[in-house]
This record gives C-alpha cells, sequence and structure tokens, in this order.
C-alpha cells in the first residue's frame, strides 16, 4: 500500500501529537474524573485546527483527505479518546452536508467550525440505533419549511455543538425512505437540550439527548432532497468508521507504550517483569494485533480515497478489527500492570474503559460484521 503525505498535512498531524503529548495527556485523567471537557483545551483544539479537520480548501479549511483526519485523530486519541471523540464527531457531521448541502449550507457550517464552532451528528434514537431507518422523529411539512418534533439520544457533542445535522421523517409511515436531514442551529425555538450520559468512558466527551418540541425550520435548512436521509447516513457512517479505527489505534498503541514501560521499571522474583517470556507474549501480541489494525485503517482510508467498489467493506472491517483489538490490547495491558493496572492511579483501566464504545458506536461490530458478510458473499 503506497501514500504520500503532503508536506502541510504532515505538519497538522506532528501538530496533534505535540498537542497531545503537552496538553491532552497531563489534563486526561481529569477529565475522566470530573466527565467535563477542558475549557483551555478545547480552545487549543479549536485554534490549532483540529475541530476543522472537516473543512474543504473552498471553504477556508485545510482541505484534508481522510487518511491525514485518520492519522491526526490517531495521535489524538493517543492522549485521550474522549478528546479525539470530541474533534471526530464535527468531521462526522460535516459529511452530510459535505455529501448533499448546498453551497450556502457549507458556508454556514464551515464558517462555523472555523470560528471555533462546534457540531453534532443526530441519527440515534431511543429506538433507532443498529436500526438506522426506523427513526421516529417527525418533519412535517409546513408552509415554509418544517416542523420537528421528537428526541435523539447518545449525541456526541450535543451540549455544545452549535450546529446539529439531524434526521427526521418526513414520510407518514416512516422507514428509510422517508429519512430527510436538516442543519439546524442549536439556538433554533423547539430545541433543548435533554438528559446528559453519565458514560463508562471517553467521558471527556458530552453526550446527550436533543429533543425537538414543534420546532420549525425553514425549508433552506433541508439538507438534499426529502427521502435521501439514509443513504447519505450511509455514505457518512463508510466514511467515517476508519476514523474510529484510528482512534481505537492510538488507544492501543497508548496502552502498549504504558505496559512497556511498566515492564522495565516493575521487578519481580529479583528480575525485570519485561525479561519473563510470559509477559513477552503478552506484549508481542499487543504489538502485533494493533500493528495489523494499523495497517486495515489506512488500507480502509486509501479505499474510500479512492472511491474503491469494496470501501464500504473496508471500512467496516477496520473500524471492526481495530477496535476490537484495542478492547483486547487494553484489557491485556491492564493485565501486565496487575494490581497497578487496575487502579485510577494510572491510565490504562482508563484506555480500557475508552476501548468499550469504539465496539459500540458508529455501527456496532456485529452489524460491521454483517455489512462485512453481505459484501463477502453477495458483492
Ligand atoms: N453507501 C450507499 N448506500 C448504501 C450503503 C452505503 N454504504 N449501505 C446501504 N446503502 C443503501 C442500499 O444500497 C439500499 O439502497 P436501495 O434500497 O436503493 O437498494 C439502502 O441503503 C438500504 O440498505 P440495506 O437494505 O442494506 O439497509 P438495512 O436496513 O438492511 O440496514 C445496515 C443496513 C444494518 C448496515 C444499516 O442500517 C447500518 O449501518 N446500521 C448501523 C447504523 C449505525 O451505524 N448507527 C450508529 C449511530 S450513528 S453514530
Amino acid at each position: 500500500m503506497n501514500f504520500t503525505i503532503e508536506p502541510q498535512q504532515q505538519e497538522l498531524i506532528d501538530l496533534a501529537k505535540t498537542i497531545a503529548v503537552n496538553e491532552i495527556a497531563p489534563r486526561a485523567l481529569d477529565m475522566d474524573k470530573t466527565g467535563v471537557m477542558d475549557e483551555e483545551l478545547l480552545h487549543i483544539l479549536k485554534s490549532s485546527g483540529l475541530t476543522q479537520t472537516s473543512v474543504p480548501k473552498e471553504y477556508g479549511g485545510a482541505g484534508l483527505d481522510l487518511l491525514t483526519v485518520a492519522l491526526i485523530m490517531e495521535e489524538i486519541a493517543k492522549g485521550c479518546s474522549g478528546v479525539a471523540t470530541v474533534c471526530a464527531a464535527n468531521a462526522l457531521a460535516s459529511y452530510p452536508v459535505l455529501f448533499a448541502g448546498s453551497d450556502d449550507q457549507k458556508k454556514e457550517l464551515f464558517d462555523c467550525l472555523n470560528q471555533g464552532g462546534m457540531a453534532c451528528f443526530a441519527l440515534t434514537e431511543p429506538g433507532a440505533g443498529s436500526d438506522a431507518g426506523a427513526v421516529s422523529c417527525k418533519a412535517k411539512k409546513v408552509e415554509g419549511g418544517y416542523i420537528l418534533n421528537g428526541t435523539k439520544c447518545f449525541i456526541t457533542n450535543a451540549p455544545i455543538a452549535d450546529k446539529f445535522v439531524v434526521f427526521a421523517n418526513t414520510k407518514e409511515g416512516g422507514g428509510i425512505r422517508g429519512l430527510t436531514i436538516f442543519l439546524i442551529d442549536a439556538k433554533t425555538s423547539g430545541v433543548s437540550i435533554g438528559k446528559e450520559e453519565d458514560k463508562m468512558g471517553i467521558r471527556a466527551s458530552a453526550t446527550a439527548e436533543i429533543i425537538f418540541d414543534d420546532c420549525f425550520v425553514p425549508e433552506s435548512a433541508r439538507v438534499g432532497k426529502e427521502g435521501r436521509g439514509f443513504l447519505i447516513a450511509m455514505q457518512t457512517l463508510q466514511a467515517s468508521r476508519p476514523v474510529v479505527a484510528a482512534i481505537s489505534v492510538g488507544i492501543a498503541e497508548a496502552a502498549i507504550e504504558a505496559a512497556v514501560a511498566y515492564s522495565h521499571q516493575r521487578k519481580q522474583f529479583g528480575a525485570k517483569i519485561a525479561s519473563f517470556e510470559m509477559v513477552q507474549q503478552m506484549i508481542a501480541d499487543m504489538v502485533m494485533k494493533t500493528e495489523a489494525a494499523k495497517v486495515l485503517t489506512y488500507r480502509a482510508c486509501v479505499a474510500q480515497m479512492n472511491k474503491e467498489k469494496k470501501a464500504a467493506m473496508y471500512s467496516a472491517m477496520s473500524k471492526c478489527l481495530a477496535s476490537d483489538t484495542a478492547m483486547e490490547v487494553t484489557t491485556t495491558a491492564v493485565q501486565v500492570m496487575g494490581g497497578n493496572g487496575y487502579s485510577r492511579e494510572n491510565p490504562v483501566e482508563k484506555y480500557m474503559r475508552d476501548a468499550k464504545i469504539m465496539q459500540i458506536y458508529e455501527g456496532t461490530n456485529q452489524i460491521q460484521r454483517l455489512v462485512i458478510a453481505n459484501e463477502a458473499t453477495f458483492g
């Protein structure tokens, strides 16, 4: 697999690495405890361009390709995957507008992100998770626009977002053919933030419900045609799953670094535990599996960038393998570190809790296997 990274793009990857080491990692355990993103850190991320990785050149952004976005998120995730999730959620919200939005809508969203604004992708509902077509949030056509009613849940960035990219149903009976996308300002009357989740991991990222109560939006808020929302949602998730894979790789790499450092320092039976073959076997497996996940992640980015026929399958494979690997590697890192790994004084138990969501969000790994099997069997 050949790929080149432009010097300008490499600069941003290096900047992400520096910020992860100097600004993110030192705050990660505190943010994990409080469940609140550090305000100063968010400001640093915004002013460094790390919350705007999806903005194209023609709208004042860096015009990064997917591989560069993934490499940036991998670096940020080494510092804290909750922070990477906050940055990646802006990209996730951008894709539907990039794929189907008008010039005005692109200006609205990307100007907002360029000025340090935040966005969220609001698809999931209490009754619509894996079954993304079961959205029951209604968008009723009225003169001049639509009236939205319904509740979205588990929405990353909802409490801090300025713009919501919302999936609602414009068809009477519902179903995937009625799914329609709207770009909605957070200050719109009839929109409110509901329950905020108290999560197991990625606690630096805020996750909440969004409630629409007779919320009127003008026709100009509709992104693309009525009924095209499911297709755009699938295209969006296909593009963003390799980013989840990259975040997973970042978590696994951070866990390996911590476990290896510990194995050099910890002595038992009169020797450093790094010299014991059973510990070496654990570390060998961690490194080998993470490297395999990394290669597949970059391959999925390239497949997506080249619009390859099997891009959806590569995307699903990368997300599934990398997140399963992150879960396994972080669990093994806790094992290498024993009681100290289990203590909240060390970051590996946080990595383990953070890794779990990677197997769940942006499509469970069961859904990824469904996508892979469909392509491998019938594609
Ligand atoms: N790109 C473009 N179109 C796609 C697509 C993709 N990657 N995947 C599916 N489609 C299209 C299909 O071609 C089909 O179109 P036609 O009916 O015109 O042929 C349509 O979408 C329906 O596809 P399908 O029949 O496969 O839909 P299903 O209802 O069976 O659902 C899964 C497919 C399960 C894969 C989908 O619902 C999914 O990804 N669910 C997980 C959702 C998710 O990730 N949620 C996380 C919350 S968002 S952070």
